[in-house]
């Protein structure tokens, strides 16, 4: 048989039959963000619930201007202020059970708050004076992430545990659009979603990081959207809504306690405020956004609401808003008075078994301790 004769009779195999994995169609985000507030799906919403967001919403903005006054004040060292962002924080909160873990970064004080994490506490770490400065197992709240992203794999590896262990407890843990672009943020979704786990992913994106936009971050058609690669549910939220992110956050929560895996939100939010206090927002934004975002304010939004279904009057609003300036005021009263602050306990609660090289830092710092409180005690 000649070499062509013998081509003539070969008859490629075909392929093993291919399937996608999982059906993308139903992971997809919606094409434009949830909505509640103003929308007919406000009738359906529980007054209580709304009355609540109000309040926390309220309290959370007057607790960003009163931990930015103190950083001015010297109070503070630094101070990530979520004003516009209020809604995403206080939802994120609520709809969390007690038995639930909440993952924050450092711009999350304030679902920290809601949470139930004493206020002045939650500020601990950003005056540089102690560690996490609340305990984090009191209210099931991680630390403060400063290090983008890496509150991710860990929230995904607590709720994996708790799965493992037969414990019903979700995860949620939140992160910025910036943060999306970390090595962490990706391998947190995988794994959560190969391992099924009870984890919900809060983006908020407030449109900046730092003073990168979010063009400059990704090209995907919505941050929502990368959560189908990995093969778990993308929503997209409007993100100054709060009824609409409790609403998203809540079937998340469900479909995870369920077993149903994990979910990745994306709330398309604000920072109205600079990136913190020691920056310059203006050198990378102009005042015609930001007024424009104003006008799509979280706290307006839910008041409309609540007033035009005759839940909230004058006097409700107004009692808001001093319970506001009463944790304003303390907060105030605690945070000017001077911590009273062990050098030593630098070195407790890094590492459940101290290494060497800290143990030997422990030492010196010991001895230098020593050394100045006798030149003390020796001074006339
Ligand atoms: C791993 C890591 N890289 C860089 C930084 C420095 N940094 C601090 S905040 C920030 C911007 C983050 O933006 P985004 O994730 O959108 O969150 P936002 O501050 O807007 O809430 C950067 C790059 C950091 N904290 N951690």
């Amino acid at each position: 048989m000649t070499v062509m004769e013998q081509r003539g009779a070969y008859r490629p195999t075909p392929p093993p039959a291919w399937q996608p994995r999982t059906d993308p169609a139903p992971l997809l985000p919606d094409a434009e963000p949830y909505r509640v507030l103003g929308t007919e799906a406000a009738a359906k919403a529980d007054p209580e619930l709304l009355r609540r967001l109000y309040a926390e919403l309220v309290k959370g903005r007057r607790y960003n201007a009163q931990a930015t006054a103190l950083t001015k004040q010297g109070r503070l060292a630094v101070y990530p202020s979520s004003t516009g962002q209020e809604a995403c924080e206080v939802a994120a909160a609520l709809v969390l059970e007690e038995r639930d873990w909440l993952f924050p970064s450092y711009r999350d004080t304030l679902a920290v708050v809601a949470r139930g994490v004493d206020p002045v506490e939650a500020l601990t770490l950003l005056r540089g004076d102690w560690h996490t400065g609340y305990d984090p197992y009191e209210h099931r709240v991680a630390p403060l992430s400063t290090p983008l992203a890496t509150q991710l794999p860990h929230a995904v590896g607590l709720a994996h545990a708790a799965r493992l262990k037969g414990d019903d407890v979700v995860a949620l843990a939140m992160v910025g659009d910036g943060g999306t672009s970390e090595g962490d943020f990706h391998e947190a979704l995988n794994f959560a979603a190969v391992w099924q786990a009870p984890v919900v992913f809060l983006v908020q994106n407030n449109g900046f990081a730092i003073s990168v936009p979010l063009a400059k971050q990704t090209v995907a058609p919505s941050l929502a959207h990368k959560a189908v690669g990995y093969g778990m549910p993308g929503r997209l939220v409007d993100g100054n809504d709060a009824a609409a992110v409790h609403d998203v956050l809540a079937d998340a929560v469900r479909r995870a306690r369920a077993g149903g895996g994990p979910t990745l939100v994306e709330a398309i939010t604000y920072r109205v405020d600079a990136h913190t206090n020691a920056d310059d927002a203006t050198r990378y934004r102009g005042d015609a956004e930001v007024e424009a975002w104003r006008e799509h304010d979280p706290i307006a939004l839910l008041e409309r609401e609540l007033t035009g279904r005759g839940l909230l009057d004058e006097a409700g609003a107004e009692t808001a808003r001093q319970d506001a300036e009463t944790m304003a005021a303390d907060l105030r009263a605690r945070m000017n008075q001077d911590a009273e602050l062990d050098p030593m306990d630098l070195f407790t609660h890094v590492y459940a078994e101290p290494t060497p090289q800290l143990l030997e830092q422990r030492e010196q710092l010991r001895a230098e301790l020593a050394a100045e409180a006798e030149s003390e005690g020796a001074r006339p």
